[in-house]
C-alpha cells in the first residue's frame, strides 16, 4: 500500500532553514514515503497526510483534504496560531534534547555574561584600562525565569547548579527541586520582586503579548549588587514592548539587555536595536533547529502514530501553546 506523502514547507530563508537540507533529512529517515518539497514539486494534494512545516504561509495547509498532523519544525507555534485557515488536526512542536541543551547553553551564556560584567571588561580591555571592579558570588544574584516548560525548566537548572538562586513563572503550578516557583497573574508580582535577572521563555500567545514592558520592569528587583535589573529575551519578539525596553535601558529602568528575538526579523538595518551600547544582539539563534535532530524526532512520531500510538507534544490551540 501507497504511504501518504509528507509535505515539506520550510520558508525560514536563513542558512539554519535550507529547505533542501531538510529535504534530504526526510528522504533518509521517511525513506518509505513521498518527500514533496514545496511549493514547486508536482504533487496531488490528497496525497499528503503529513506537512513538516517553519513559516508555512497563512492558507498553504488548508489546500491539503487528507492531512493527518502537521509538525511544526521549532518550538514556537506562533505564526501558525495566526493562520485562521489551519486544519484542524492535531499540531505537533518540537521538544528534544537537542534543542533544550542549545537554548541552556544561551541563557548560561548570558545570566554569566551579565552577572560576570563581560560588557564593561571588554570595553576595558579595548581601552587597555586594569581596573576590576567588585565581583559578587552567582550566590548573591536571583534570576526570574518567565515560562516553566521545557525549556525554561532546564535552563532554571543548569543556573541553579552554577549557584544562582533561581525561580521561575508559569501558568500552572510546578514543583522543580530547588527552583522557587510561582504561577498565574496572581504571583506575578512576587515573582519579578524576586528578580534581579529576568530570563523570557515564554511563547507568544495572546495572553503573553507585550507582557515585557515598562510597567512590569519597574516591578523587578533593584537592590540586587547589579543594580538596575538585566533582561534576557529568547522567546518571541512580540513578547516585547520595543519602545518601552529603549526608554528603560536609556533611563536606567533596565541595566542591560540581551535580546534574540524581535518584532520584525531579520532586524532593519536601521534598528536602534544594533548599537545600543547597553544591548546585547543575537539574530534568533539562542537555539538552531537542527535537521539531523528534528527530522528523525518527526519520522518517530510518524511511526508511533500510525501504529496507533500517541503523538507527543501536541499544541492545545485554546491556550495557543
Ligand atoms: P513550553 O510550551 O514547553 O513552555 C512554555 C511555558 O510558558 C510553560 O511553563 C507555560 O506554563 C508558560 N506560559 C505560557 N503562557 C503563560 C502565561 N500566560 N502565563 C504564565 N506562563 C505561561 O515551551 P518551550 O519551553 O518549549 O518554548 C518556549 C518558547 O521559546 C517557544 O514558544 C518559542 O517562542 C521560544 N523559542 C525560541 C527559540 C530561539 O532560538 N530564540 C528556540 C526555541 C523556542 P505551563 O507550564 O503552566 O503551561
Ligand atoms: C523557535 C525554534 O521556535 O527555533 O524559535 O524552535
Amino acid at each position: 500500500m501507497n504511504k501518504g506523502a509528507l509535505a515539506l514547507l520550510v520558508h525560514g530563508g536563513t542558512e539554519n532553514w535550507s529547505p533542501e537540507r531538510w529535504k534530504r533529512r526526510f528522504e533518509e529517515v521517511c525513506s518509505d514515503r513521498r518527500v514533496l518539497q514545496l511549493p514547486g514539486a508536482p504533487f496531488d494534494p490528497a496525497e499528503i497526510h503529513y506537512a513538516a512545516v517553519w513559516k508555512p504561509a497563512a492558507g498553504e495547509l488548508a489546500a491539503f483534504p487528507n492531512l493527518r498532523v502537521i509538525f511544526n519544525l521549532g518550538a514556537g507555534v506562533d505564526a501558525l496560531m495566526a493562520d485562521s485557515s489551519l486544519p484542524k488536526v492535531p499540531l505537533v512542536r518540537v521538544a528534544v534534547g537537542d534543542l533544550t541543551q542549545r537554548m541552556t547553553e544561551y541563557v548560561v551564556l548570558h545570566v554569566l555574561m551579565h552577572h560576570r560584567q563581560e560588557p564593561y571588561l571588554r570595553s576595558s580591555q579595548r581601552e587597555k584600562r586594569w581596573a576590576p571592579k567588585f565581583q559578587w558570588p552567582a550566590s548573591a544574584i536571583s534570576v526570574g525565569i518567565m515560562g516553566l516548560g521545557t525549556l525554561g525548566a532546564n535552563a532554571a537548572q543548569a543556573l541553579r547548579q552554577l549557584g544562582f538562586r533561581v525561580s521561575g513563572w508559569s501558568r500552572s503550578r510546578k514543583v522543580i527541586d530547588g527552583i522557587d516557583c510561582f504561577h498565574g497573574a496572581a504571583q506575578l508580582e512576587a515573582f519579578l520582586q524576586a528578580s534581579d535577572i529576568l530570563v523570557c521563555l515564554l511563547p507568544l500567545t495572546r495572553d503573553t503579548r507585550h507582557i515585557l514592558n515598562r510597567g512590569l520592569f519597574a516591578k523587578l528587583n533593584y537592590s540586587s549588587p547589579m543594580g538596575a535589573p538585566v533582561l534576557i529575551n529568547a522567546g518571541r519578539g512580540g513578547l516585547q514592548n520595543e519602545a518601552d525596553i529603549l526608554a528603560c535601558l536609556d533611563d536606567g529602568t533596565l541595566g542591560a539587555a540581551s535580546l534574540d528575538v524581535f518584532a520584525n526579523e531579520p532586524l532593519a538595518a536601521n534598528s536602534p536595536f544594533w548599537t545600543h551600547p547597553k544591548i546585547v544582539l543575537t539574530p534568533h539563534n539562542a537555539a538552531d533547529t537542527d535537521a539531523d535532530e528534528i527530522s528523525k524526532y518527526v519520522a518517530r512520531q510518524i511511526e508511533r502514530f500510525e501504529a496507533g500510538g500517541a503523538l507527543e507534544n501536541v499544541v492545545d490551540p485554546t491556550r495557543g501553546y
